[in-house]
Protein backbone atom coordinates (compact mmCIF):
# COMPACT_ATOMS: atom_id res chain seq x y z
CA UNK A 1 0.00 0.00 0.00
CA UNK A 2 1.08 3.79 -0.34
CA UNK A 3 1.60 5.53 2.57
CA UNK A 4 -0.89 8.59 1.21
CA UNK A 5 -2.38 11.29 3.22
CA UNK A 6 -5.47 10.89 0.95
CA UNK A 7 -6.02 7.11 2.84
CA UNK A 8 -7.61 7.07 6.47
CA UNK A 9 -6.24 5.10 9.33
CA UNK A 10 -7.04 4.14 12.17
CA UNK A 11 -4.74 3.25 14.99
CA UNK A 12 -6.20 0.33 16.92
CA UNK A 13 -5.17 -0.03 20.29
CA UNK A 14 -2.84 2.48 22.42
CA UNK A 15 -0.12 0.64 23.85
CA UNK A 16 3.63 0.51 22.82
CA UNK A 17 2.88 -0.37 19.50
CA UNK A 18 -0.12 1.52 18.79
CA UNK A 19 1.87 5.13 19.84
CA UNK A 20 5.09 3.90 17.96
CA UNK A 21 2.59 3.40 14.91
CA UNK A 22 0.74 6.47 15.55
CA UNK A 23 4.27 9.01 15.60
CA UNK A 24 5.53 6.69 12.54
CA UNK A 25 1.95 8.34 10.67
CA UNK A 26 2.30 11.80 11.79
CA UNK A 27 6.01 11.88 11.27
CA UNK A 28 4.90 11.08 7.65
CA UNK A 29 2.15 14.07 7.43
CA UNK A 30 -0.84 11.62 8.18
CA UNK A 31 -2.70 11.92 11.22
CA UNK A 32 -4.84 8.67 12.21
CA UNK A 33 -7.92 8.37 14.17
CA UNK A 34 -6.87 5.93 17.15
CA UNK A 35 -9.21 3.47 19.12
CA UNK A 36 -8.74 1.26 22.29
CA UNK A 37 -11.12 -0.90 23.77
CA UNK A 38 -9.91 0.03 27.27
CA UNK A 39 -10.91 3.61 28.75
CA UNK A 40 -7.49 4.19 29.90
CA UNK A 41 -5.25 2.77 27.41
CA UNK A 42 -1.87 3.21 28.48
CA UNK A 43 -0.42 6.17 25.55
CA UNK A 44 -3.22 8.39 26.01
CA UNK A 45 -0.78 11.05 27.71
CA UNK A 46 1.15 10.63 24.92
CA UNK A 47 -1.39 11.13 21.86
CA UNK A 48 -3.37 14.19 23.62
CA UNK A 49 0.64 15.58 23.75
CA UNK A 50 1.13 14.91 19.97
CA UNK A 51 -2.12 15.18 18.63
CA UNK A 52 -4.22 16.86 20.90
CA UNK A 53 -7.31 17.50 18.50
CA UNK A 54 -7.29 13.77 17.64
CA UNK A 55 -10.09 11.73 16.81
CA UNK A 56 -9.76 9.37 19.80
CA UNK A 57 -12.66 6.63 20.69
CA UNK A 58 -12.57 4.70 23.71
CA UNK A 59 -14.35 1.48 24.45
CA UNK A 60 -15.64 -0.94 22.30
CA UNK A 61 -15.44 -0.36 18.48
CA UNK A 62 -18.54 -0.53 15.53
CA UNK A 63 -18.10 -1.77 12.62
CA UNK A 64 -19.35 1.22 11.28
CA UNK A 65 -16.82 3.15 13.15
CA UNK A 66 -13.97 0.62 11.73
CA UNK A 67 -15.46 0.40 8.08
CA UNK A 68 -14.71 4.37 7.56
CA UNK A 69 -11.25 3.30 7.35
CA UNK A 70 -9.44 2.35 4.58
CA UNK A 71 -6.66 1.00 7.24
CA UNK A 72 -6.83 -0.80 10.72
CA UNK A 73 -3.90 -0.84 12.47
CA UNK A 74 -4.42 -3.73 14.81
CA UNK A 75 -2.30 -4.11 17.59
CA UNK A 76 -0.60 -7.10 18.80
CA UNK A 77 -2.68 -7.80 21.81
CA UNK A 78 -5.89 -7.71 19.73
CA UNK A 79 -7.74 -10.56 18.99
CA UNK A 80 -8.31 -10.55 14.92
CA UNK A 81 -10.29 -13.55 15.01
CA UNK A 82 -13.29 -11.82 16.76
CA UNK A 83 -16.18 -11.33 14.17
CA UNK A 84 -16.23 -7.31 14.05
CA UNK A 85 -12.40 -7.53 12.35
CA UNK A 86 -13.44 -10.42 9.87
CA UNK A 87 -16.65 -8.32 9.02
CA UNK A 88 -14.66 -4.75 8.61
CA UNK A 89 -11.92 -7.04 6.48
CA UNK A 90 -14.69 -8.24 4.35
CA UNK A 91 -16.11 -5.11 3.62
CA UNK A 92 -12.82 -4.03 2.16
CA UNK A 93 -10.98 -2.16 4.72
CA UNK A 94 -7.21 -3.65 5.01
CA UNK A 95 -6.36 -4.82 8.56
CA UNK A 96 -2.37 -4.25 8.71
CA UNK A 97 0.28 -3.69 11.56
CA UNK A 98 3.22 -2.03 13.14
CA UNK A 99 5.59 -4.01 11.24
CA UNK A 100 3.97 -3.44 7.94
CA UNK A 101 4.75 0.21 8.13
CA UNK A 102 8.26 -0.89 9.56
CA UNK A 103 8.57 -2.53 5.87
CA UNK A 104 7.43 1.18 4.31
CA UNK A 105 9.61 3.12 6.73
CA UNK A 106 13.03 0.65 6.16
CA UNK A 107 12.57 0.57 2.34
CA UNK A 108 13.65 4.52 3.15
CA UNK A 109 16.93 3.43 4.36
CA UNK A 110 19.95 1.42 3.74
CA UNK A 111 19.97 -0.44 6.41
CA UNK A 112 19.46 -4.45 6.97
CA UNK A 113 17.08 -6.46 9.01
CA UNK A 114 17.79 -9.59 11.23
CA UNK A 115 14.01 -11.01 12.15
CA UNK A 116 13.58 -13.51 14.80
CA UNK A 117 11.20 -15.53 16.27
CA UNK A 118 10.59 -19.02 17.85
CA UNK A 119 8.46 -20.17 21.08
CA UNK A 120 11.19 -20.14 23.11
CA UNK A 121 14.67 -18.23 23.49
CA UNK A 122 13.79 -14.97 21.14
CA UNK A 123 14.85 -12.44 23.97
CA UNK A 124 17.94 -14.31 24.78
CA UNK A 125 19.01 -14.61 20.85
CA UNK A 126 17.98 -11.01 20.01
CA UNK A 127 20.32 -9.20 23.01
CA UNK A 128 23.03 -11.50 22.58
CA UNK A 129 22.81 -11.25 18.84
CA UNK A 130 22.91 -7.21 19.29
CA UNK A 131 26.14 -7.57 21.94
CA UNK A 132 27.85 -9.58 19.46
CA UNK A 133 27.06 -7.52 16.44
CA UNK A 134 27.94 -4.09 18.06
CA UNK A 135 31.47 -6.01 19.53
CA UNK A 136 32.13 -6.61 15.93
CA UNK A 137 31.49 -2.60 15.27
CA UNK A 138 28.89 -3.69 13.39
CA UNK A 139 26.04 -0.87 14.78
CA UNK A 140 23.02 -2.55 15.82
CA UNK A 141 19.47 -1.63 17.45
CA UNK A 142 17.40 -4.21 18.91
CA UNK A 143 13.80 -3.88 19.31
CA UNK A 144 10.03 -5.33 18.52
CA UNK A 145 8.36 -7.94 21.00
CA UNK A 146 11.58 -7.53 23.48
CA UNK A 147 10.33 -4.34 24.25
CA UNK A 148 11.05 -1.21 22.30
CA UNK A 149 8.71 -0.84 19.23
CA UNK A 150 10.49 -1.94 15.80
CA UNK A 151 9.33 1.19 14.11
CA UNK A 152 11.57 3.44 16.79
CA UNK A 153 14.46 2.08 15.81
CA UNK A 154 14.53 3.18 12.61
CA UNK A 155 15.54 6.92 13.76
CA UNK A 156 18.67 5.28 15.27
CA UNK A 157 21.87 5.56 13.48
CA UNK A 158 22.88 1.66 13.34
CA UNK A 159 23.07 -0.26 10.41
CA UNK A 160 21.41 -3.38 11.51
CA UNK A 161 18.04 -3.30 13.12
CA UNK A 162 17.59 -6.96 15.01
CA UNK A 163 13.98 -7.23 15.76
CA UNK A 164 11.82 -9.73 17.73
CA UNK A 165 9.12 -10.76 16.51
CA UNK A 166 5.99 -12.71 18.30
CA UNK A 167 3.69 -14.57 16.16
CA UNK A 168 1.16 -11.40 16.78
CA UNK A 169 3.32 -9.24 15.21
CA UNK A 170 4.03 -11.88 12.27
CA UNK A 171 0.29 -11.77 11.58
CA UNK A 172 -1.15 -8.75 9.24
CA UNK A 173 2.76 -7.36 7.42
CA UNK A 174 2.35 -8.65 4.05
CA UNK A 175 5.18 -6.10 3.05
CA UNK A 176 7.67 -7.31 5.61
CA UNK A 177 10.78 -8.37 4.04
CA UNK A 178 13.49 -9.29 6.47
CA UNK A 179 17.19 -9.79 4.89
CA UNK A 180 18.05 -12.68 7.71
CA UNK A 181 14.85 -14.29 9.17
CA UNK A 182 15.51 -17.17 12.20
CA UNK A 183 12.86 -19.41 13.47
CA UNK A 184 14.43 -21.03 17.09
CA UNK A 185 11.67 -23.03 17.57
CA UNK A 186 8.05 -23.88 17.70
CA UNK A 187 6.57 -25.64 20.86
CA UNK A 188 2.87 -24.83 21.88
CA UNK A 189 1.87 -21.64 23.12
CA UNK A 190 -1.08 -18.93 22.61
CA UNK A 191 -3.21 -21.39 22.24
CA UNK A 192 -6.02 -19.34 23.40
CA UNK A 193 -5.26 -16.94 19.99
CA UNK A 194 -5.10 -19.83 17.64
CA UNK A 195 -6.85 -22.73 16.07
CA UNK A 196 -4.17 -24.84 16.87
CA UNK A 197 -0.19 -25.85 16.89
CA UNK A 198 0.09 -25.78 13.03
CA UNK A 199 -1.85 -22.82 12.53
CA UNK A 200 0.41 -21.05 14.98
CA UNK A 201 3.57 -22.60 13.41
CA UNK A 202 2.92 -21.43 10.26
CA UNK A 203 1.95 -17.89 11.28
CA UNK A 204 5.61 -18.33 12.55
CA UNK A 205 7.31 -19.15 9.00
CA UNK A 206 5.73 -16.22 7.38
CA UNK A 207 8.68 -14.64 9.10
CA UNK A 208 10.76 -16.15 5.46
CA UNK A 209 8.18 -14.70 3.29
CA UNK A 210 10.67 -12.30 1.07
CA UNK A 211 13.66 -12.68 3.12
CA UNK A 212 17.53 -12.81 1.74
CA UNK A 213 18.69 -15.83 3.72
CA UNK A 214 16.15 -18.27 6.26
CA UNK A 215 17.90 -19.79 9.00
CA UNK A 216 15.92 -22.73 10.76
CA UNK A 217 16.12 -25.16 13.34
CA UNK A 218 16.92 -28.87 12.33
CA UNK A 219 15.78 -30.62 14.82
CA UNK A 220 12.18 -28.83 14.73
CA UNK A 221 10.19 -29.32 11.64
CA UNK A 222 8.09 -26.99 12.24
CA UNK A 223 10.28 -24.46 11.78
CA UNK A 224 11.29 -25.70 8.20
CA UNK A 225 10.99 -22.83 5.17
CA UNK A 226 8.60 -24.02 2.40
CA UNK A 227 11.09 -24.25 -0.65
CA UNK A 228 13.35 -21.17 0.17
CA UNK A 229 16.13 -20.94 -2.31
CA UNK A 230 18.52 -19.67 0.31
CA UNK A 231 18.12 -21.71 3.97
CA UNK A 232 20.50 -22.65 6.38
CA UNK A 233 19.58 -25.09 9.58
CA UNK A 234 21.63 -24.69 13.01
CA UNK A 235 20.64 -27.86 15.56
CA UNK A 236 21.94 -30.72 17.16
CA UNK A 237 21.17 -33.41 14.37
CA UNK A 238 24.38 -34.32 12.36
CA UNK A 239 22.72 -32.65 8.88
CA UNK A 240 22.14 -29.47 10.33
CA UNK A 241 24.96 -27.09 8.65
CA UNK A 242 26.00 -24.85 12.16
CA UNK A 243 26.59 -27.65 14.83
CA UNK A 244 27.86 -27.63 18.40
CA UNK A 245 31.13 -29.48 18.17
CA UNK A 246 33.32 -30.15 21.29
CA UNK A 247 32.28 -26.76 22.69
CA UNK A 248 32.33 -25.12 19.75
CA UNK A 249 30.00 -23.40 16.64
CA UNK A 250 31.27 -25.38 13.74
CA UNK A 251 30.34 -24.54 10.17
CA UNK A 252 30.13 -27.44 8.27
CA UNK A 253 32.43 -29.34 10.98
CA UNK A 254 34.93 -26.19 11.05
CA UNK A 255 35.08 -24.71 14.41
CA UNK A 256 34.53 -21.10 14.48
CA UNK A 257 34.35 -19.76 18.04
CA UNK A 258 34.34 -21.34 21.48
CA UNK A 259 31.31 -21.77 23.61
CA UNK A 260 33.17 -22.91 26.44
CA UNK A 261 33.47 -19.67 28.26
CA UNK A 262 29.97 -18.86 28.12
CA UNK A 263 28.25 -18.61 31.60
CA UNK A 264 24.58 -19.63 29.53
CA UNK A 265 23.83 -23.03 30.85
CA UNK A 266 21.79 -25.96 29.49
CA UNK A 267 21.88 -27.29 25.77
CA UNK A 268 19.10 -24.79 25.14
CA UNK A 269 21.40 -22.10 25.31
CA UNK A 270 23.93 -23.88 23.51
CA UNK A 271 21.38 -23.75 20.25
CA UNK A 272 20.86 -20.11 21.09
CA UNK A 273 24.12 -18.98 20.45
CA UNK A 274 24.88 -21.29 17.98
CA UNK A 275 21.85 -19.34 16.36
CA UNK A 276 23.50 -16.47 17.12
CA UNK A 277 26.77 -17.28 15.77
CA UNK A 278 25.05 -18.45 12.27
CA UNK A 279 23.16 -14.94 12.30
CA UNK A 280 26.27 -12.86 13.28
CA UNK A 281 28.52 -14.87 10.81
CA UNK A 282 26.35 -14.41 7.67
CA UNK A 283 26.99 -10.51 8.48
CA UNK A 284 30.45 -10.89 8.12
CA UNK A 285 31.08 -10.34 11.85
CA UNK A 286 34.66 -10.87 13.53
CA UNK A 287 34.02 -14.64 15.20
CA UNK A 288 36.40 -13.62 17.62
CA UNK A 289 34.70 -10.58 18.67
CA UNK A 290 31.25 -12.81 18.50
CA UNK A 291 33.09 -15.23 21.02
CA UNK A 292 33.79 -12.39 23.37
CA UNK A 293 30.43 -11.21 23.31
CA UNK A 294 29.27 -15.04 24.32
CA UNK A 295 32.10 -14.58 27.72
CA UNK A 296 30.69 -11.14 28.72
CA UNK A 297 27.26 -12.04 28.53
CA UNK A 298 25.65 -13.32 31.53
CA UNK A 299 21.91 -13.80 30.37
CA UNK A 300 18.93 -11.86 30.86
CA UNK A 301 17.31 -11.21 34.81
CA UNK A 302 14.19 -13.45 35.09
CA UNK A 303 15.26 -16.56 32.70
CA UNK A 304 16.97 -19.31 34.64
CA UNK A 305 18.31 -16.26 36.68
CA UNK A 306 20.27 -17.59 40.14
CA UNK A 307 19.03 -15.24 42.21
CA UNK A 308 20.08 -15.82 45.83
CA UNK A 309 21.68 -18.60 47.90
CA UNK A 310 19.05 -18.01 51.64
CA UNK A 311 19.34 -20.80 53.92
CA UNK A 312 21.67 -22.75 52.00
CA UNK A 313 19.50 -23.13 48.95
CA UNK A 314 19.83 -21.98 45.42
CA UNK A 315 16.72 -19.75 44.14
CA UNK A 316 16.36 -19.73 40.23
CA UNK A 317 14.23 -17.09 38.95
CA UNK A 318 13.09 -18.52 35.12
CA UNK A 319 9.57 -15.87 35.44
CA UNK A 320 10.08 -15.98 31.64
CA UNK A 321 8.84 -19.20 31.31
CA UNK A 322 5.24 -18.52 30.23
CA UNK A 323 4.61 -21.92 28.70
CA UNK A 324 5.56 -25.81 28.69
CA UNK A 325 8.75 -25.61 26.23
CA UNK A 326 10.49 -23.04 28.07
CA UNK A 327 10.04 -25.11 31.45
CA UNK A 328 11.35 -27.78 29.93
CA UNK A 329 14.15 -26.42 28.86
CA UNK A 330 14.82 -25.06 32.94
CA UNK A 331 14.28 -28.69 33.89
CA UNK A 332 16.80 -30.32 31.75
CA UNK A 333 19.05 -27.24 32.59
CA UNK A 334 19.06 -28.17 36.17
CA UNK A 335 18.50 -32.03 35.56
CA UNK A 336 21.99 -32.85 37.30
CA UNK A 337 22.01 -30.98 39.98
CA UNK A 338 22.54 -32.13 43.52
CA UNK A 339 20.41 -31.77 45.98
CA UNK A 340 16.44 -31.50 45.78
CA UNK A 341 14.62 -29.46 43.29
CA UNK A 342 11.40 -27.89 43.94
CA UNK A 343 9.14 -26.19 41.14
CA UNK A 344 7.12 -23.53 41.73
CA UNK A 345 4.79 -23.22 38.82
CA UNK A 346 1.20 -22.12 37.11
CA UNK A 347 -0.84 -18.41 36.37
CA UNK A 348 -2.46 -18.46 32.76
CA UNK A 349 -2.08 -21.45 31.07
CA UNK A 350 -3.42 -19.78 27.79
CA UNK A 351 -5.72 -22.76 26.96
CA UNK A 352 -2.04 -25.24 26.97
CA UNK A 353 -1.51 -28.62 27.27
CA UNK A 354 0.55 -29.12 30.19
CA UNK A 355 0.76 -33.43 29.85
CA UNK A 356 4.48 -33.03 27.92
CA UNK A 357 5.66 -31.62 31.57
CA UNK A 358 4.47 -35.34 33.36
CA UNK A 359 7.36 -37.54 32.87
CA UNK A 360 9.79 -35.16 34.05
CA UNK A 361 8.05 -33.72 36.96
CA UNK A 362 8.07 -36.99 38.55
CA UNK A 363 11.60 -38.35 37.19
CA UNK A 364 13.61 -34.57 38.05
CA UNK A 365 11.20 -32.71 40.48
CA UNK A 366 11.15 -33.49 44.23
CA UNK A 367 7.99 -31.20 45.22
CA UNK A 368 6.43 -29.59 42.93
CA UNK A 369 3.92 -26.08 44.13
CA UNK A 370 1.57 -24.93 42.26
CA UNK A 371 -0.51 -21.46 42.40
CA UNK A 372 -2.48 -18.98 40.08
CA UNK A 373 -5.30 -19.56 37.91
CA UNK A 374 -4.46 -23.19 35.81
CA UNK A 375 -2.20 -24.24 38.35
CA UNK A 376 -4.20 -27.01 39.78
CA UNK A 377 -3.99 -28.65 36.01
CA UNK A 378 -0.33 -29.03 36.65
CA UNK A 379 -0.52 -29.88 40.08
CA UNK A 380 -2.86 -33.08 38.86
CA UNK A 381 0.31 -34.41 37.08
CA UNK A 382 2.50 -35.00 40.45
CA UNK A 383 1.06 -36.88 43.33
CA UNK A 384 1.90 -34.58 46.70
CA UNK A 385 1.59 -31.61 44.40
CA UNK A 386 0.38 -28.53 46.95
CA UNK A 387 -1.36 -25.75 45.88
CA UNK A 388 -0.87 -22.15 47.27
CA UNK A 389 -2.46 -18.83 46.78
CA UNK A 390 0.57 -16.53 46.23
CA UNK A 391 4.23 -16.52 45.36
CA UNK A 392 4.90 -15.44 49.00
CA UNK A 393 3.03 -18.69 50.27
CA UNK A 394 4.71 -20.54 47.83
CA UNK A 395 8.48 -19.43 48.65
CA UNK A 396 7.82 -20.03 52.54
CA UNK A 397 6.24 -23.45 51.82
CA UNK A 398 9.62 -23.80 49.38
CA UNK A 399 11.87 -22.99 52.72
CA UNK A 400 10.48 -25.18 54.73
CA UNK A 401 10.78 -28.78 52.70
CA UNK A 402 13.92 -27.58 51.63
CA UNK A 403 17.59 -28.33 52.98
CA UNK A 404 20.91 -26.55 52.42
CA UNK A 405 22.31 -27.99 48.64
CA UNK A 406 18.71 -27.87 47.40
CA UNK A 407 17.26 -25.77 44.71
CA UNK A 408 13.64 -23.82 44.03
CA UNK A 409 12.80 -22.83 40.48
CA UNK A 410 10.24 -20.46 39.83
CA UNK A 411 9.43 -21.67 36.09
CA UNK A 412 5.59 -21.13 35.76
CA UNK A 413 4.99 -22.51 32.43
CA UNK A 414 2.53 -20.11 32.87
CA UNK A 415 1.19 -16.18 31.77
CA UNK A 416 1.24 -14.32 35.02
CA UNK A 417 -1.27 -12.14 34.12
CA UNK A 418 -3.94 -13.43 36.47
CA UNK A 419 -1.94 -12.27 39.96
CA UNK A 420 1.27 -10.23 38.38
CA UNK A 421 1.23 -7.19 35.45
CA UNK A 422 3.83 -9.23 33.86
CA UNK A 423 6.41 -11.92 34.09
CA UNK A 424 8.92 -9.28 35.42
CA UNK A 425 6.52 -8.07 38.43
CA UNK A 426 6.33 -11.95 39.22
CA UNK A 427 9.61 -12.37 38.87
CA UNK A 428 10.49 -9.38 41.08
CA UNK A 429 7.57 -10.61 44.27
CA UNK A 430 9.45 -14.34 43.74
CA UNK A 431 12.82 -12.39 45.01
CA UNK A 432 11.37 -10.23 47.04
CA UNK A 433 9.21 -13.19 48.95
CA UNK A 434 13.03 -15.29 49.17
CA UNK A 435 15.09 -12.04 50.79
CA UNK A 436 12.04 -11.69 53.55
CA UNK A 437 12.85 -15.19 54.39
CA UNK A 438 13.88 -15.48 58.12
CA UNK A 439 17.71 -16.64 57.96
CA UNK A 440 17.11 -18.79 61.34
N1 LIG B 1 -5.71 -4.35 24.79
C1 LIG B 1 -7.04 -4.05 24.99
N2 LIG B 1 -7.64 -3.20 24.12
C2 LIG B 1 -7.02 -2.62 23.08
C3 LIG B 1 -5.65 -2.91 22.89
C4 LIG B 1 -5.03 -3.79 23.75
O1 LIG B 1 -7.66 -4.55 25.92
O2 LIG B 1 -7.66 -1.84 22.34
C5 LIG B 1 -5.03 -5.26 25.73
C6 LIG B 1 -4.50 -6.52 25.05
O3 LIG B 1 -5.44 -7.55 25.05
C7 LIG B 1 -3.26 -6.84 25.87
C8 LIG B 1 -2.80 -5.50 26.42
O4 LIG B 1 -3.87 -4.61 26.21
O5 LIG B 1 -3.56 -7.67 26.95
C9 LIG B 1 -1.54 -4.98 25.74
O6 LIG B 1 -1.76 -5.01 24.35
P1 LIG B 1 -1.10 -3.95 23.36
O7 LIG B 1 -1.40 -4.43 21.99
O8 LIG B 1 -1.50 -2.56 23.74
O9 LIG B 1 0.43 -4.13 23.70
P2 LIG B 1 1.64 -3.10 23.54
O10 LIG B 1 1.81 -2.27 24.75
O11 LIG B 1 1.52 -2.40 22.23
O12 LIG B 1 2.84 -4.12 23.50
C10 LIG B 1 3.06 -4.87 22.31
C11 LIG B 1 3.35 -6.31 22.71
N3 LIG B 1 2.21 -6.84 23.44
C12 LIG B 1 1.53 -7.94 23.04
O13 LIG B 1 1.83 -8.57 22.07
C13 LIG B 1 0.37 -8.36 23.89
C14 LIG B 1 4.59 -6.34 23.59
O14 LIG B 1 4.94 -7.69 23.84
C15 LIG B 1 5.76 -5.68 22.85
O15 LIG B 1 6.86 -5.60 23.72
C16 LIG B 1 5.37 -4.28 22.39
O16 LIG B 1 4.17 -4.33 21.61
C17 LIG B 1 6.46 -3.65 21.51
O17 LIG B 1 6.59 -4.35 20.32
C18 LIG B 1 4.62 -8.17 25.16
C19 LIG B 1 4.03 -9.57 25.08
O18 LIG B 1 3.43 -10.03 26.05
C20 LIG B 1 5.88 -8.23 26.02
N4 LIG B 1 4.18 -10.30 23.96
C21 LIG B 1 3.71 -11.65 23.82
C22 LIG B 1 4.75 -12.65 24.34
O19 LIG B 1 5.94 -12.31 24.38
O20 LIG B 1 4.34 -13.80 24.63
C23 LIG B 1 3.44 -11.96 22.34
P1 LIG C 1 11.25 -15.39 24.49
O1 LIG C 1 11.62 -13.97 24.20
O2 LIG C 1 11.04 -16.21 23.25
O3 LIG C 1 10.16 -15.55 25.49
P2 LIG C 1 13.50 -15.67 26.35
O4 LIG C 1 14.89 -15.61 25.89
O5 LIG C 1 12.94 -14.48 27.05
O6 LIG C 1 12.58 -16.06 25.11
O7 LIG C 1 13.32 -16.94 27.28
C1 LIG C 1 11.99 -17.32 27.69
C2 LIG C 1 12.04 -18.63 28.46
O8 LIG C 1 12.45 -19.68 27.59
C3 LIG C 1 13.02 -18.64 29.62
O9 LIG C 1 12.41 -19.42 30.61
C4 LIG C 1 14.25 -19.32 29.04
O10 LIG C 1 15.00 -20.00 30.02
C5 LIG C 1 13.65 -20.32 28.04
N1 LIG C 1 14.46 -20.53 26.84
C6 LIG C 1 15.41 -19.71 26.30
N2 LIG C 1 15.88 -20.24 25.16
C7 LIG C 1 15.21 -21.38 24.93
C8 LIG C 1 15.25 -22.37 23.90
N3 LIG C 1 16.07 -22.25 22.86
N4 LIG C 1 14.41 -23.43 24.02
C9 LIG C 1 13.57 -23.55 25.06
N5 LIG C 1 13.49 -22.66 26.07
C10 LIG C 1 14.30 -21.59 26.02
Amino acid sequence: FELNKHKRFCVLGLGLSGMSCVRFLVEQGIEPSVCDTRSLPPGIDELKQLLPQVDLTLGQPSVEYLQQFDFVLMSPGIDPRADIYQTVLANGTELINEIELFAHGIALTDKQVVAVTGSNGKSTVVSLLGEALNKAEITTSVGGNIGRPALDCLSDSSDIIVLELSSFQLEFCPSFAADIALVLNVSEDHMDRYADLAHYAQTKRAIYQNARLAIFNHDDQQTYPEQHPNAISFGVDCQADWQVEQGHACLQGNAVCSLQQSRLVGLHNQQNMLAVTAVAYALNADPRLIEIAFNEFSGLQHRCEKVSEKLGVTWVNDSKATNVGATLAALSGLANIEGQLVLIAGGVGKDADFSPLQSVLNSNVDHLITLGRDGQQIAALKANAQHVSSIQDAVKLAAKITQVGDTVLLSPACASLDMFKNFEQRGLAFVAAVEALNEQ
